[in-house]
Protein backbone atom coordinates (compact mmCIF):
# COMPACT_ATOMS: atom_id res chain seq x y z
CA UNK A 1 0.00 0.00 0.00
CA UNK A 2 1.33 3.36 -0.50
CA UNK A 3 1.23 6.50 1.84
CA UNK A 4 -0.31 8.94 -1.07
CA UNK A 5 -2.97 6.61 -1.36
CA UNK A 6 -4.16 6.07 1.72
CA UNK A 7 -3.60 10.21 2.31
CA UNK A 8 -5.94 10.71 0.12
CA UNK A 9 -8.62 8.06 1.20
CA UNK A 10 -8.25 9.52 5.04
CA UNK A 11 -8.38 13.01 3.59
CA UNK A 12 -12.16 12.38 1.63
CA UNK A 13 -13.16 10.01 4.70
CA UNK A 14 -11.94 13.53 6.71
CA UNK A 15 -14.46 15.46 4.72
CA UNK A 16 -17.44 13.22 4.87
CA UNK A 17 -17.70 12.40 8.29
CA UNK A 18 -17.78 16.01 8.75
CA UNK A 19 -20.74 16.89 6.32
CA UNK A 20 -22.36 13.77 7.94
CA UNK A 21 -22.10 15.37 11.16
CA UNK A 22 -23.33 18.46 9.88
CA UNK A 23 -25.87 16.79 8.14
CA UNK A 24 -26.94 15.95 11.67
CA UNK A 25 -26.59 18.79 14.03
CA UNK A 26 -30.06 20.34 13.96
CA UNK A 27 -31.75 16.79 14.59
CA UNK A 28 -29.59 14.59 16.85
CA UNK A 29 -26.94 17.04 18.04
CA UNK A 30 -25.19 14.85 19.92
CA UNK A 31 -25.28 11.57 17.39
CA UNK A 32 -23.69 14.62 14.77
CA UNK A 33 -21.14 15.58 17.90
CA UNK A 34 -20.24 11.71 17.65
CA UNK A 35 -19.78 11.92 14.20
CA UNK A 36 -17.34 15.03 14.31
CA UNK A 37 -15.30 13.74 16.64
CA UNK A 38 -15.15 10.52 14.64
CA UNK A 39 -13.82 12.59 11.81
CA UNK A 40 -10.90 14.36 14.38
CA UNK A 41 -10.22 10.93 15.68
CA UNK A 42 -9.13 9.96 11.86
CA UNK A 43 -7.24 13.40 11.67
CA UNK A 44 -5.67 13.04 15.31
CA UNK A 45 -5.17 9.23 15.98
CA UNK A 46 -1.71 8.53 17.21
CA UNK A 47 1.44 6.47 16.39
CA UNK A 48 4.43 6.52 18.77
CA UNK A 49 7.48 6.33 17.01
CA UNK A 50 10.32 6.54 19.48
CA UNK A 51 14.24 7.25 18.34
CA UNK A 52 16.35 5.65 21.02
CA UNK A 53 19.97 4.75 21.72
CA UNK A 54 22.97 5.49 23.27
CA UNK A 55 23.86 8.72 24.51
CA UNK A 56 25.24 10.77 21.13
CA UNK A 57 24.13 8.49 18.11
CA UNK A 58 22.61 11.70 16.73
CA UNK A 59 19.06 11.34 17.82
CA UNK A 60 17.88 14.45 18.11
CA UNK A 61 19.80 15.75 14.83
CA UNK A 62 17.94 13.01 13.51
CA UNK A 63 14.54 13.78 14.40
CA UNK A 64 15.34 17.53 13.16
CA UNK A 65 16.55 16.22 9.87
CA UNK A 66 13.37 14.21 9.51
CA UNK A 67 10.80 17.03 10.36
CA UNK A 68 13.64 19.64 8.13
CA UNK A 69 14.17 22.26 11.20
CA UNK A 70 16.80 22.72 13.71
CA UNK A 71 14.63 22.87 16.45
CA UNK A 72 15.82 19.99 19.02
CA UNK A 73 19.19 21.18 20.87
CA UNK A 74 22.20 18.92 19.95
CA UNK A 75 25.30 18.75 21.31
CA UNK A 76 28.60 17.38 21.49
CA UNK A 77 27.93 15.84 25.14
CA UNK A 78 25.20 13.79 26.52
CA UNK A 79 22.53 16.81 26.06
CA UNK A 80 18.53 15.43 25.89
CA UNK A 81 17.05 14.58 29.45
CA UNK A 82 13.21 14.33 28.77
CA UNK A 83 11.20 12.77 26.89
CA UNK A 84 10.20 14.93 23.85
CA UNK A 85 7.11 14.25 21.65
CA UNK A 86 6.54 16.10 18.33
CA UNK A 87 3.07 16.53 17.01
CA UNK A 88 2.05 17.85 13.99
CA UNK A 89 -0.20 20.82 13.95
CA UNK A 90 -0.83 24.55 11.71
CA UNK A 91 1.02 26.66 14.37
CA UNK A 92 4.01 25.68 16.29
CA UNK A 93 3.26 25.78 20.08
CA UNK A 94 5.55 24.01 22.86
CA UNK A 95 4.42 22.98 25.99
CA UNK A 96 6.20 21.26 29.00
CA UNK A 97 4.40 18.98 31.67
CA UNK A 98 5.25 18.75 35.50
CA UNK A 99 5.55 15.72 37.24
CA UNK A 100 3.46 17.50 40.10
CA UNK A 101 1.20 17.98 37.31
CA UNK A 102 0.96 21.74 35.86
CA UNK A 103 2.39 22.24 32.53
CA UNK A 104 3.59 26.02 31.07
CA UNK A 105 4.02 27.12 27.30
CA UNK A 106 7.13 28.00 26.64
CA UNK A 107 8.90 29.44 23.12
CA UNK A 108 11.22 27.64 21.01
CA UNK A 109 14.69 29.44 22.18
CA UNK A 110 13.52 28.12 25.98
CA UNK A 111 13.03 24.53 25.13
CA UNK A 112 17.08 23.87 25.58
CA UNK A 113 16.25 25.09 29.76
CA UNK A 114 14.45 21.98 30.00
CA UNK A 115 15.23 19.47 27.81
CA UNK A 116 18.74 19.66 28.44
CA UNK A 117 21.09 18.10 30.92
CA UNK A 118 23.20 21.25 30.78
CA UNK A 119 20.63 23.98 31.80
CA UNK A 120 17.94 21.03 33.11
CA UNK A 121 21.07 18.92 35.10
CA UNK A 122 19.44 15.64 36.97
CA UNK A 123 15.96 16.89 35.56
CA UNK A 124 15.64 19.27 38.42
CA UNK A 125 12.65 21.13 37.03
CA UNK A 126 11.10 17.84 37.44
CA UNK A 127 9.73 17.87 33.79
CA UNK A 128 7.52 15.07 33.13
CA UNK A 129 7.73 15.46 29.11
CA UNK A 130 7.96 18.46 26.48
CA UNK A 131 5.19 18.59 23.49
CA UNK A 132 6.28 20.22 20.60
CA UNK A 133 3.66 21.20 18.04
CA UNK A 134 5.33 21.93 14.57
CA UNK A 135 3.66 22.25 11.28
CA UNK A 136 6.22 19.61 9.69
CA UNK A 137 5.24 17.44 6.62
CA UNK A 138 6.15 14.30 8.36
CA UNK A 139 4.36 15.12 11.37
CA UNK A 140 0.98 14.67 9.36
CA UNK A 141 -1.38 12.00 9.56
CA UNK A 142 -0.79 11.33 13.61
CA UNK A 143 2.75 10.34 13.62
CA UNK A 144 4.46 11.22 16.75
CA UNK A 145 7.76 11.34 16.77
CA UNK A 146 9.96 11.03 19.83
CA UNK A 147 12.66 12.23 21.26
CA UNK A 148 14.35 10.24 24.29
CA UNK A 149 17.69 10.75 26.68
CA UNK A 150 20.02 8.72 25.55
CA UNK A 151 21.07 5.72 27.70
CA UNK A 152 24.48 4.51 28.82
CA UNK A 153 26.09 8.06 29.62
CA UNK A 154 27.18 8.74 33.06
CA UNK A 155 23.77 10.08 34.07
CA UNK A 156 22.05 7.23 34.94
CA UNK A 157 18.91 9.08 35.56
CA UNK A 158 18.45 9.53 31.88
CA UNK A 159 18.81 5.94 30.53
CA UNK A 160 15.84 5.15 33.52
CA UNK A 161 13.84 7.49 31.31
CA UNK A 162 14.59 6.35 28.07
CA UNK A 163 13.71 2.56 29.81
CA UNK A 164 10.38 3.58 31.39
CA UNK A 165 8.54 5.19 27.60
CA UNK A 166 9.43 1.95 25.74
CA UNK A 167 5.83 0.22 26.70
CA UNK A 168 4.28 3.55 24.95
CA UNK A 169 5.84 3.01 21.77
CA UNK A 170 4.28 1.74 18.51
CA UNK A 171 7.52 1.46 16.46
CA UNK A 172 11.10 2.53 17.13
CA UNK A 173 13.95 3.73 14.94
CA UNK A 174 17.28 2.78 17.02
CA UNK A 175 20.39 4.83 16.04
CA UNK A 176 23.86 3.28 16.19
CA UNK A 177 27.05 4.79 14.90
CA UNK A 178 29.66 4.49 12.56
CA UNK A 179 32.49 5.49 14.51
CA UNK A 180 31.86 2.63 17.34
CA UNK A 181 31.40 -0.82 17.11
CA UNK A 182 27.94 -2.00 18.51
CA UNK A 183 28.30 -2.24 22.64
CA UNK A 184 27.61 -4.72 25.15
CA UNK A 185 25.36 -1.86 26.60
CA UNK A 186 23.61 -1.43 23.10
CA UNK A 187 22.72 -4.80 22.95
CA UNK A 188 21.47 -4.77 26.89
CA UNK A 189 19.17 -1.75 25.67
CA UNK A 190 17.96 -3.39 22.37
CA UNK A 191 16.79 -6.68 24.09
CA UNK A 192 14.44 -4.67 26.42
CA UNK A 193 13.73 -3.00 23.27
CA UNK A 194 12.56 -5.58 21.46
CA UNK A 195 10.70 -7.00 24.16
CA UNK A 196 8.38 -3.85 23.74
CA UNK A 197 8.52 -2.81 20.18
CA UNK A 198 7.47 -5.47 16.92
CA UNK A 199 9.15 -3.09 14.69
CA UNK A 200 12.41 -1.34 15.23
CA UNK A 201 14.74 0.56 12.47
CA UNK A 202 18.18 0.16 12.28
CA UNK A 203 20.08 2.79 11.71
CA UNK A 204 23.75 3.68 11.28
CA UNK A 205 24.43 7.27 11.56
CA UNK A 206 27.35 9.02 11.04
CA UNK A 207 28.67 7.63 7.93
CA UNK A 208 29.99 10.91 6.50
CA UNK A 209 33.21 9.80 9.27
CA UNK A 210 34.00 6.80 6.97
CA UNK A 211 35.24 6.14 3.36
CA UNK A 212 32.94 3.65 1.28
CA UNK A 213 34.79 0.64 2.31
CA UNK A 214 34.65 1.07 5.64
CA UNK A 215 31.08 1.95 6.09
CA UNK A 216 30.53 -1.42 4.15
CA UNK A 217 32.26 -3.25 6.48
CA UNK A 218 30.43 -1.36 9.06
CA UNK A 219 27.38 -2.51 7.97
CA UNK A 220 28.14 -5.69 7.15
CA UNK A 221 29.46 -6.48 10.81
CA UNK A 222 26.72 -4.85 12.70
CA UNK A 223 24.05 -6.60 10.75
CA UNK A 224 26.02 -9.47 11.29
CA UNK A 225 26.17 -8.80 15.32
CA UNK A 226 22.56 -7.82 15.49
CA UNK A 227 21.32 -10.90 13.93
CA UNK A 228 23.64 -13.01 16.53
CA UNK A 229 23.03 -10.98 19.57
CA UNK A 230 19.70 -10.54 18.96
CA UNK A 231 18.03 -13.76 17.16
CA UNK A 232 20.76 -16.14 18.45
CA UNK A 233 18.45 -19.23 17.12
CA UNK A 234 17.63 -17.69 13.58
CA UNK A 235 21.00 -15.71 13.51
CA UNK A 236 21.36 -17.12 9.70
CA UNK A 237 17.88 -15.85 8.40
CA UNK A 238 17.59 -12.82 10.52
CA UNK A 239 21.06 -11.69 8.88
CA UNK A 240 18.93 -11.13 5.24
CA UNK A 241 16.14 -9.86 7.20
CA UNK A 242 17.91 -7.10 8.94
CA UNK A 243 17.89 -3.85 7.43
CA UNK A 244 20.21 -1.80 8.52
CA UNK A 245 20.11 1.95 7.36
CA UNK A 246 23.27 4.07 6.64
CA UNK A 247 22.88 7.20 7.03
CA UNK A 248 24.33 10.78 8.13
CA UNK A 249 21.57 12.72 10.07
CA UNK A 250 23.94 15.86 9.79
CA UNK A 251 24.16 15.93 6.18
CA UNK A 252 19.83 15.30 6.31
CA UNK A 253 19.29 18.07 8.19
CA UNK A 254 21.50 20.53 6.19
CA UNK A 255 20.00 19.05 3.04
CA UNK A 256 16.84 19.59 3.80
CA UNK A 257 17.76 23.21 5.56
CA UNK A 258 19.04 24.18 2.18
CA UNK A 259 16.12 22.49 0.52
CA UNK A 260 18.78 20.12 -1.70
CA UNK A 261 16.98 17.31 -2.59
CA UNK A 262 19.80 15.84 -4.56
CA UNK A 263 21.95 15.92 -0.76
CA UNK A 264 18.89 14.55 1.07
CA UNK A 265 19.01 11.46 -0.95
CA UNK A 266 22.48 11.11 -0.74
CA UNK A 267 22.45 11.78 2.91
CA UNK A 268 20.16 8.37 3.30
CA UNK A 269 17.60 9.82 5.53
CA UNK A 270 15.38 10.09 2.46
CA UNK A 271 15.62 6.47 1.96
CA UNK A 272 14.71 6.32 5.57
CA UNK A 273 12.10 8.50 5.60
CA UNK A 274 10.20 6.75 2.82
CA UNK A 275 10.55 3.16 4.73
CA UNK A 276 8.99 4.76 7.97
CA UNK A 277 6.28 6.64 5.89
CA UNK A 278 5.11 3.46 4.25
CA UNK A 279 5.31 1.80 7.08
CA UNK A 280 2.85 3.95 8.80
CA UNK A 281 0.71 4.25 5.93
CA UNK A 282 0.71 0.26 5.63
CA UNK A 283 0.54 -0.62 9.58
CA UNK A 284 -2.29 2.13 10.62
CA UNK A 285 -3.70 4.42 8.49
CA UNK A 286 -5.92 1.53 7.13
CA UNK A 287 -6.86 0.25 9.95
CA UNK A 288 -7.75 3.60 11.67
CA UNK A 289 -9.84 4.36 8.42
CA UNK A 290 -11.46 0.94 8.63
CA UNK A 291 -12.68 1.67 12.08
CA UNK A 292 -14.02 5.09 11.51
CA UNK A 293 -16.23 4.43 8.81
CA UNK A 294 -17.82 1.12 10.45
CA UNK A 295 -18.22 3.27 13.48
CA UNK A 296 -20.06 5.63 11.27
CA UNK A 297 -21.88 3.52 9.44
CA UNK A 298 -23.17 1.76 12.92
CA UNK A 299 -24.34 5.24 14.36
CA UNK A 300 -25.97 6.16 11.07
CA UNK A 301 -27.96 2.06 11.77
CA UNK A 302 -28.37 3.31 15.28
CA UNK A 303 -30.04 6.43 14.06
CA UNK A 304 -32.23 5.03 11.62
CA UNK A 305 -33.73 3.12 14.01
CA UNK A 306 -34.37 5.86 16.08
CA UNK A 307 -35.91 7.83 13.53
CA UNK A 308 -37.95 4.59 12.37
CA UNK A 309 -39.10 4.20 16.39
CA UNK A 310 -40.06 7.85 15.82
CA UNK A 311 -42.06 7.80 13.19
CA UNK A 312 -43.92 4.24 14.35
CA UNK A 313 -44.69 6.32 17.78
CA UNK A 314 -46.45 8.86 15.60
CA UNK A 315 -48.68 6.37 13.82
CA UNK A 316 -49.16 3.58 16.02
CA UNK A 317 -52.58 3.04 18.01
CA UNK A 318 -52.12 4.60 21.18
CA UNK A 319 -53.42 1.87 23.23
CA UNK A 320 -50.84 -0.68 21.93
CA UNK A 321 -47.82 1.77 21.76
CA UNK A 322 -48.23 2.18 25.49
CA UNK A 323 -48.24 -1.13 25.80
CA UNK A 324 -44.75 -1.83 23.80
CA UNK A 325 -43.63 1.09 25.95
CA UNK A 326 -44.31 -1.09 29.44
CA UNK A 327 -42.57 -3.72 27.64
CA UNK A 328 -39.54 -2.22 26.70
CA UNK A 329 -38.82 -0.45 30.02
CA UNK A 330 -39.12 -4.14 31.64
CA UNK A 331 -36.45 -4.95 28.90
CA UNK A 332 -34.58 -2.04 30.63
CA UNK A 333 -34.63 -3.11 33.33
CA UNK A 334 -33.07 -6.44 32.58
CA UNK A 335 -30.74 -4.61 30.74
CA UNK A 336 -29.16 -2.60 33.69
CA UNK A 337 -28.80 -6.19 35.42
CA UNK A 338 -26.70 -7.14 32.76
CA UNK A 339 -24.87 -3.91 32.84
CA UNK A 340 -24.29 -4.26 36.47
CA UNK A 341 -22.74 -7.86 36.27
CA UNK A 342 -20.06 -6.62 33.60
CA UNK A 343 -19.20 -3.69 36.18
CA UNK A 344 -18.70 -6.75 38.64
CA UNK A 345 -16.57 -8.28 36.49
CA UNK A 346 -14.15 -5.43 36.13
CA UNK A 347 -14.06 -5.01 39.91
CA UNK A 348 -13.14 -8.90 39.90
CA UNK A 349 -10.29 -8.21 37.15
CA UNK A 350 -8.55 -5.17 39.29
CA UNK A 351 -8.29 -7.28 42.49
CA UNK A 352 -7.37 -10.51 40.30
CA UNK A 353 -4.91 -7.84 39.00
CA UNK A 354 -3.04 -6.44 42.88
CA UNK A 355 -3.41 -10.07 43.47
CA UNK A 356 -0.99 -11.37 40.75
CA UNK A 357 0.97 -8.26 41.86
CA UNK A 358 1.38 -8.48 45.46
CA UNK A 359 2.22 -12.74 45.04
CA UNK A 360 4.64 -12.08 42.42
CA UNK A 361 6.16 -8.98 44.10
CA UNK A 362 6.72 -11.24 47.38
CA UNK A 363 8.02 -13.83 45.20
CA UNK A 364 10.63 -11.40 43.31
CA UNK A 365 11.62 -9.81 46.84
CA UNK A 366 12.13 -13.53 48.56
CA UNK A 367 14.00 -14.68 45.04
CA UNK A 368 16.74 -11.96 45.36
CA UNK A 369 17.08 -11.32 48.80
CA UNK A 370 20.46 -13.67 48.24
CA UNK A 371 21.31 -12.48 45.14
CA UNK A 372 21.36 -8.81 45.88
CA UNK A 373 23.27 -9.49 49.80
CA UNK A 374 25.61 -11.46 47.30
CA UNK A 375 26.37 -8.64 44.70
CA UNK A 376 27.07 -6.06 48.01
CA UNK A 377 29.41 -8.60 49.69
CA UNK A 378 31.40 -8.67 46.20
CA UNK A 379 31.65 -4.99 46.59
CA UNK A 380 32.52 -4.68 50.13
CA UNK A 381 35.44 -7.29 49.46
CA UNK A 382 37.28 -5.17 46.28
CA UNK A 383 37.14 -2.33 48.85
CA UNK A 384 38.51 -3.80 51.91
CA UNK A 385 41.60 -1.85 51.58
CA UNK A 386 39.48 2.02 51.27
CA UNK A 387 39.02 3.96 54.13
CA UNK A 388 36.16 3.95 56.10
CA UNK A 389 34.37 7.33 54.72
CA UNK A 390 35.28 5.94 51.28
CA UNK A 391 34.36 2.18 52.01
CA UNK A 392 30.74 3.78 53.11
CA UNK A 393 30.42 5.99 49.84
CA UNK A 394 31.11 2.81 47.70
CA UNK A 395 29.03 0.32 49.18
CA UNK A 396 26.11 3.43 48.94
CA UNK A 397 26.93 3.68 45.48
CA UNK A 398 26.85 -0.11 45.45
CA UNK A 399 22.89 -0.23 46.92
CA UNK A 400 21.93 2.31 44.94
CA UNK A 401 22.97 0.44 41.65
CA UNK A 402 22.11 -3.35 42.94
CA UNK A 403 18.79 -2.20 44.29
CA UNK A 404 17.94 -0.09 40.36
CA UNK A 405 19.12 -2.84 38.26
CA UNK A 406 17.63 -5.67 39.98
CA UNK A 407 14.13 -4.24 40.72
CA UNK A 408 14.04 -2.44 36.99
CA UNK A 409 14.57 -5.63 35.06
CA UNK A 410 11.60 -6.90 37.15
CA UNK A 411 9.29 -3.77 37.13
CA UNK A 412 9.35 -3.72 33.17
CA UNK A 413 8.48 -7.64 32.89
CA UNK A 414 5.96 -6.95 35.24
CA UNK A 415 4.46 -4.01 33.43
CA UNK A 416 4.30 -5.97 30.49
CA UNK A 417 2.04 -8.96 32.21
CA UNK A 418 -0.27 -6.38 34.23
CA UNK A 419 -1.06 -4.03 30.84
CA UNK A 420 -1.32 -7.63 28.46
CA UNK A 421 -3.53 -8.73 31.16
CA UNK A 422 -5.56 -5.69 31.65
CA UNK A 423 -5.80 -4.37 28.12
CA UNK A 424 -6.89 -7.93 27.19
CA UNK A 425 -9.75 -7.83 30.16
CA UNK A 426 -10.51 -4.30 29.30
CA UNK A 427 -11.03 -5.21 25.28
CA UNK A 428 -13.67 -8.02 26.54
CA UNK A 429 -15.41 -5.82 29.11
CA UNK A 430 -15.90 -3.90 25.91
CA UNK A 431 -16.88 -5.96 23.76
CA UNK A 432 -19.85 -7.51 25.60
CA UNK A 433 -20.89 -3.71 26.53
CA UNK A 434 -21.01 -3.19 23.22
CA UNK A 435 -22.59 -6.49 22.55
CA UNK A 436 -25.66 -5.59 24.87
CA UNK A 437 -26.01 -1.95 23.50
CA UNK A 438 -26.64 -3.99 19.84
CA UNK A 439 -29.06 -6.32 21.95
CA UNK A 440 -30.86 -2.76 23.39
CA UNK A 441 -31.43 -2.09 19.37
CA UNK A 442 -32.17 -5.69 18.07
CA UNK A 443 -34.92 -5.62 20.90
CA UNK A 444 -36.07 -2.23 20.21
CA UNK A 445 -36.75 -3.24 16.85
CA UNK A 446 -38.10 -6.11 17.39
CA UNK A 447 -40.51 -4.98 19.90
CA UNK A 448 -41.83 -2.11 17.51
CA UNK A 449 -41.48 -3.61 15.32
CA UNK A 450 -39.52 -1.84 13.03
CA UNK A 451 -36.17 -2.86 10.81
CA UNK A 452 -32.70 -2.45 11.70
CA UNK A 453 -30.03 -2.91 10.04
CA UNK A 454 -27.07 -4.74 12.79
CA UNK A 455 -23.61 -3.46 11.58
CA UNK A 456 -20.34 -4.92 12.82
CA UNK A 457 -18.58 -2.58 14.97
CA UNK A 458 -14.83 -1.45 14.17
CA UNK A 459 -11.98 -2.60 16.42
CA UNK A 460 -11.68 -1.01 19.88
CA UNK A 461 -9.49 2.23 19.75
CA UNK A 462 -6.67 1.64 21.51
CA UNK A 463 -6.56 4.58 23.58
CA UNK A 464 -10.24 3.39 25.44
CA UNK A 465 -8.12 0.07 27.03
CA UNK A 466 -4.66 1.78 27.47
CA UNK A 467 -3.23 1.24 30.65
CA UNK A 468 -2.23 4.40 32.08
CA UNK A 469 1.51 5.77 32.00
CA UNK A 470 3.48 7.77 34.93
CA UNK A 471 7.00 8.55 35.44
CA UNK A 472 8.91 6.60 38.35
CA UNK A 473 10.90 8.32 40.68
CA UNK A 474 14.61 7.98 41.25
CA UNK A 475 15.31 6.32 44.51
CA UNK A 476 17.82 7.74 47.04
CA UNK A 477 19.16 5.45 49.81
CA UNK A 478 21.31 7.07 52.44
CA UNK A 479 24.09 5.46 54.63
CA UNK A 480 25.74 9.01 55.43
CA UNK A 481 24.32 9.65 58.64
CA UNK A 482 25.95 6.62 60.56
CA UNK A 483 28.74 6.95 59.05
CA UNK A 484 29.90 10.32 60.02
CA UNK A 485 29.76 9.06 63.68
CA UNK A 486 31.44 5.89 63.25
CA UNK A 487 34.11 7.02 61.22
CA UNK A 488 35.58 9.21 63.77
CA UNK A 489 35.19 7.12 67.10
CA UNK A 490 36.35 2.79 66.08
CA UNK A 491 39.04 2.09 64.16
CA UNK A 492 39.12 0.95 60.20
CA UNK A 493 38.12 -3.28 60.67
CA UNK A 494 35.12 -2.23 63.30
CA UNK A 495 33.75 0.68 61.28
CA UNK A 496 33.95 -1.23 58.26
CA UNK A 497 32.53 -4.67 59.77
CA UNK A 498 29.74 -1.77 61.00
CA UNK A 499 29.60 -0.34 58.03
CA UNK A 500 28.88 -3.45 56.18
CA UNK A 501 26.26 -4.57 58.54
CA UNK A 502 24.75 -1.09 58.13
CA UNK A 503 24.65 -1.54 54.19
CA UNK A 504 23.40 -4.72 54.24
CA UNK A 505 20.68 -3.58 56.61
CA UNK A 506 19.99 -0.36 54.33
CA UNK A 507 19.69 -2.65 50.89
CA UNK A 508 16.80 -4.91 52.44
CA UNK A 509 14.85 -1.60 53.18
CA UNK A 510 15.86 -0.22 50.01
CA UNK A 511 14.65 -3.15 47.74
CA UNK A 512 11.72 -3.69 49.79
CA UNK A 513 10.82 -0.05 49.92
CA UNK A 514 11.62 0.23 45.86
CA UNK A 515 8.85 -2.23 45.44
CA UNK A 516 6.79 -0.30 47.47
CA UNK A 517 7.24 2.36 45.45
CA UNK A 518 6.38 0.39 42.38
CA UNK A 519 3.32 -1.36 43.90
CA UNK A 520 2.15 1.99 44.58
CA UNK A 521 2.76 2.75 40.96
CA UNK A 522 1.30 -0.17 39.86
CA UNK A 523 -2.29 0.42 41.94
CA UNK A 524 -2.32 3.73 41.18
CA UNK A 525 -2.38 3.46 37.22
CA UNK A 526 -4.33 0.65 37.52
CA UNK A 527 -7.30 3.01 39.39
CA UNK A 528 -6.97 5.49 37.06
CA UNK A 529 -7.46 3.04 34.08
CA UNK A 530 -10.36 0.91 35.97
CA UNK A 531 -12.11 4.52 36.76
CA UNK A 532 -11.70 5.52 32.94
CA UNK A 533 -12.62 2.34 31.77
CA UNK A 534 -15.99 2.01 34.26
CA UNK A 535 -16.75 5.36 33.09
CA UNK A 536 -16.56 4.09 29.03
CA UNK A 537 -18.94 0.90 30.23
CA UNK A 538 -21.59 2.77 32.02
CA UNK A 539 -22.08 5.38 29.54
CA UNK A 540 -22.82 3.70 26.63
CA UNK A 541 -25.65 1.13 28.07
CA UNK A 542 -27.40 4.12 29.84
CA UNK A 543 -27.48 6.51 27.02
CA UNK A 544 -28.56 4.19 24.28
CA UNK A 545 -31.57 3.21 26.90
CA UNK A 546 -32.46 6.71 27.34
CA UNK A 547 -32.36 8.12 23.57
CA UNK A 548 -34.62 5.49 22.95
CA UNK A 549 -37.07 6.54 25.97
CA UNK A 550 -36.62 9.99 24.77
CA UNK A 551 -37.73 9.43 21.11
CA UNK A 552 -41.49 7.72 21.99
CA UNK A 553 -41.69 10.13 24.24
CA UNK A 554 -41.42 13.09 22.39
CA UNK A 555 -43.75 11.31 19.97
CA UNK A 556 -46.61 10.74 22.31
CA UNK A 557 -46.04 14.93 23.90
CA UNK A 558 -46.08 15.77 20.13
CA UNK A 559 -49.47 13.53 19.46
CA UNK A 560 -51.33 14.73 22.04
CA UNK A 561 -50.79 18.38 20.98
CA UNK A 562 -51.10 18.75 17.60
CA UNK A 563 -52.10 16.62 14.48
CA UNK A 564 -50.73 18.87 11.46
CA UNK A 565 -47.10 18.91 13.52
CA UNK A 566 -46.87 15.68 13.35
CA UNK A 567 -47.48 15.49 9.67
CA UNK A 568 -44.36 17.43 9.05
CA UNK A 569 -42.53 16.06 11.60
CA UNK A 570 -43.08 12.53 9.93
CA UNK A 571 -41.89 14.64 6.25
CA UNK A 572 -38.99 16.00 8.28
CA UNK A 573 -38.03 11.97 9.51
CA UNK A 574 -38.56 10.65 5.54
CA UNK A 575 -35.94 13.09 4.49
CA UNK A 576 -33.51 12.71 7.10
CA UNK A 577 -33.96 9.01 6.69
CA UNK A 578 -32.87 9.50 3.00
CA UNK A 579 -29.99 11.89 4.24
CA UNK A 580 -28.61 8.80 5.99
CA UNK A 581 -28.93 6.20 4.17
CA UNK A 582 -27.27 8.30 1.03
CA UNK A 583 -24.46 8.52 4.15
CA UNK A 584 -24.59 4.71 4.71
CA UNK A 585 -23.92 4.37 1.18
CA UNK A 586 -20.87 6.24 0.94
CA UNK A 587 -19.69 5.21 3.70
CA UNK A 588 -20.13 1.59 2.39
CA UNK A 589 -17.94 2.32 -0.38
CA UNK A 590 -14.91 2.89 1.53
CA UNK A 591 -14.54 -0.49 2.95
CA UNK A 592 -17.07 -2.16 0.25
N1 LIG B 1 29.67 13.60 11.80
C1 LIG B 1 28.41 13.53 12.15
N2 LIG B 1 28.04 14.02 13.35
C2 LIG B 1 26.74 13.93 13.69
C3 LIG B 1 25.77 13.36 12.83
N3 LIG B 1 24.57 13.40 13.45
C4 LIG B 1 24.79 13.99 14.64
N4 LIG B 1 26.09 14.32 14.77
C5 LIG B 1 26.71 15.00 15.92
O1 LIG B 1 26.72 14.13 17.03
C6 LIG B 1 26.55 14.88 18.23
C7 LIG B 1 25.38 14.34 18.98
O2 LIG B 1 24.17 14.57 18.29
P1 LIG B 1 22.77 14.65 19.03
O3 LIG B 1 21.74 14.71 17.98
O4 LIG B 1 22.79 15.65 20.10
O5 LIG B 1 22.78 13.20 19.68
P2 LIG B 1 21.73 12.52 20.67
O6 LIG B 1 21.71 11.07 20.34
O7 LIG B 1 20.45 13.23 20.60
O8 LIG B 1 22.41 12.73 22.07
P3 LIG B 1 21.75 12.59 23.55
O9 LIG B 1 20.58 13.48 23.55
O10 LIG B 1 22.80 13.02 24.48
O11 LIG B 1 21.44 11.17 23.71
C8 LIG B 1 26.34 16.32 17.81
O12 LIG B 1 27.56 16.98 17.92
C9 LIG B 1 25.92 16.20 16.36
O13 LIG B 1 26.25 17.33 15.60
C10 LIG B 1 26.20 12.87 11.58
O14 LIG B 1 25.46 12.35 10.76
N5 LIG B 1 27.53 12.98 11.30
MG1 LIG C 1 19.41 14.21 22.06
Amino acid sequence: MNGTFVAGKRKALIELLQKFAESLVNYFPDVSEKVSLLSQKVSNEQFNLVVLGQFKRGKSTLINALVGDNILPTAVVPLTSVITILKGSSVEKITVYFAHGGWSEISRDELPEFVTERLNPNNVKQVERVEIELPANFLKNGIHLIDTPGVGSIYSHNTDVSYHFLPNSDASIFLLTADQPLSIAEVEFLRSVRAYVDKIFFVLNKIDMLSETEQNDAVVFIVDSLAKELYADTALEMRSRIRLFPISARAGLNAKLSRDEMAYKRSGVADLEIALLDFLADEKGELILQNASKRARQLASELTLLIELQRKSYKEPLERLQKKIEKFRAFAKEVHQQEEEILDLLSAAQRKIIKMLDDDMSDFETASQPKVLALLDAVAVQSKSFKPSDFAAELNKAIVDIVTSTVEKWRLDEETKIKNIFNSQALELLKRMSALVDDIYQTSADLFEVNFKRMERGEIFSDETQFYYMILQDIKPSLEEVTEAIVKKLPKRIAQGLIYRKAKETLTIELDRQCGRIRYDFVQRLDKSVLHLRQLLSESVATHLAKIETIISEALVLREKSSAEVQDKIKDLEILLSTIEGFDKRLAQFFP
